[in-house]
């Protein structure tokens, strides 16, 4: 078996779904792409994001510059909500069903994304990769890893590798298996055979930029960053600006909504189930909302240290956890809210304050002018004065 053949079927034994080989001449048209959204400032938010980053990023050549091939490679993740859950997304209206009524128990729950219900993907595709690394070093040739957040256009390498094609949503579709999958890359001096990139495209289907709650595709293939709710709950730190809390909905961390409606996802393949048990033991993909709330340092840590949510902090994923709340708007979840006023984090009181002025009630207006006495934080107690004058001056009664 020749070395291309031997790297193929070895990366498919460890689990990933689809392998592509292509030169390690720069990606010219990604390039552009990319430099072009972000002057046009559709990148904006990324506090790591830059143009030069861009540049570099399209050049497999400028940190292992005797690379001759790139080898492109999709790793599986367990989708935890297939295309027949859509109807339970929000509406156009921007009416949020609650996911679980209080009545079965716990009150309402939160929604994460897929790709981060296991153990980090970046350690996770760089512990199966090592065996391929093994294998092209032993024959002499230089070989480095790329997962996401080296400097890397991972969806530009696979595409050009055939691994699959870029969707409207932006994602890396593969046939057969669709975008449930992470990239990732090993830049190596070994001159391995390429292959084409594939003739596919989404044709007419729009039905990923209809879906979007938010707008944030603004044209097939071309994504907003700061209208993106996986932008917001995971790469934002601070505070969520007032407009864009609604639109979240009940996503506490990533967004799947124009995957999960993705034709291609929706009968994919059976991913290989010792790829998926390397993400170790699952996070709940719809965990209870007020429960979360009681979280502190140490068990958030305990809980969430191995995996992609640690990357917001108790203090960012709480923030989310209040806004999902205001925007399932149960209020049965007026206690657990009226606490996190006392959260020791400003940005979980604040978000909070939010929340309960979406829920009102007179046991909300209550526990927020009990916050406005003593607050001492300039911007929470902006949001308590805010959050008071959407529960009307008198509340309404409530039964809570
Ligand atoms: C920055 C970033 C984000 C940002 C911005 C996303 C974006 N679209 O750029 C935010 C935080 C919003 C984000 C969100 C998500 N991300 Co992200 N992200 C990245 C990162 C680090 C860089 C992406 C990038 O280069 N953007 C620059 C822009 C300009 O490039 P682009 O949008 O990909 O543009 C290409 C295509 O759209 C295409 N194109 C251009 N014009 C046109 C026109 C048409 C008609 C078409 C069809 C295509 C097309 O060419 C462009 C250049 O290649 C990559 C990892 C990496 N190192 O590459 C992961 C990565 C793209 N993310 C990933 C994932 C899983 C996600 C989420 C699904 C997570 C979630 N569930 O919440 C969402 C998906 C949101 C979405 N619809 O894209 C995966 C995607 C896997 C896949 N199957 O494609 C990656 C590759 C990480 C990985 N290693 O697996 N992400
Ligand atoms: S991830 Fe969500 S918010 Fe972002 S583009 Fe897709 S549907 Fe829109
Ligand atoms: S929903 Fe339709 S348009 Fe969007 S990525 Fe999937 S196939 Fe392409």
């Amino acid at each position: 078996m020749d070395l291309t053949e031997a790297v193929k079927s070895r990366a498919k034994a460890l689990g990933f779904s689809a392998v592509g080989i292509t030169s390690a001449d720069p990606f010219a048209e990604a390039e552009a792409a990319a430099a072009r959204r972000t002057a046009d400032g559709l990148m904006d938010g990324l506090t790591w994001w830059s143009e030069a980053r861009v540049h570099a990023s399209a050049d497999p050549q400028r940190s292992t510059p005797d690379a001759r091939t790139v080898i492109a490679l999709a790793y599986p993740y367990p989708a935890a909500n297939s295309p027949s859950s859509i109807e339970e997304f929000p509406s156009a209206t921007g009416e949020f069903p609650s996911p679980s009524g209080r009545g079965q128990g716990g009150g309402p729950r939160g929604r994460i994304a897929s790709y981060a219900l296991g153990r980090d993907y970046h350690e996770v595709l760089v512990e199966r990769m090592q065996p391929l690394l093994t294998m092209l070093r032993e024959r002499g040739y230089t070989a480095k890893t790329y997962v996401d957040h080296g400097w890397m256009l991972d969806r530009a390498a696979a595409a050009r590798a055939g691994v699959g094609w870029l969707g409207k949503n932006t994602n890396l579709l593969v046939p057969g298996i669709g975008s449930n999958v992470l990239l990732a890359e090993i830049v190596t001096s070994a001159p391995l055979e390429t292959d084409a990139p594939l003739k596919k495209s989404c044709g007419g289907c729009d039905a990923c930029l209809r879906v979007c709650p938010t707008g944030a595709l603004v044209a097939p293939g071309v994504l907003d960053n700061r209208r993106c709710i996986s932008f917001w709950t995971i790469e934002h730190r601070g505070i969520i600006p007032l407009d864009i809390r609604p639109m979240i909905g009940d996503w506490i961390f990533g967004c799947d909504l124009c995957q999960e409606i993705c034709p291609v996802n929706a009968r994919p393949a059976a991913p290989d189930a010792t790829a998926l048990a390397a993400f170790g033991p699952g996070i709940e993909a719809r965990p209870r909302l007020e429960e979360l709330l009681t979280l502190d340092d140490a068990r958030f840590r305990r809980r969430f240290r191995e995996s992609a949510l640690w990357r917001t902090r108790r203090a960012g994923l709480l923030r989310n956890v209040c806004i999902a709340l205001g925007n399932v708007a149960d209020r049965g979840s007026v206690p657990a809210l009226a606490s996190a006023l006392n959260d020791p984090e400003p940005l979980v009181r604040g978000h909070a304050a939010w929340a309960l002025g979406r829920l009102g009630g007179t046991t909300a207006h209550a526990a927020l002018e009990e916050a406005l006495s003593r607050e001492a934080d300039a911007w929470v107690r902006d949001e308590c004065g805010l959050a008071l004058k959407a529960c009307g001056p008198r509340a309404v009664p409530s039964a809570v």
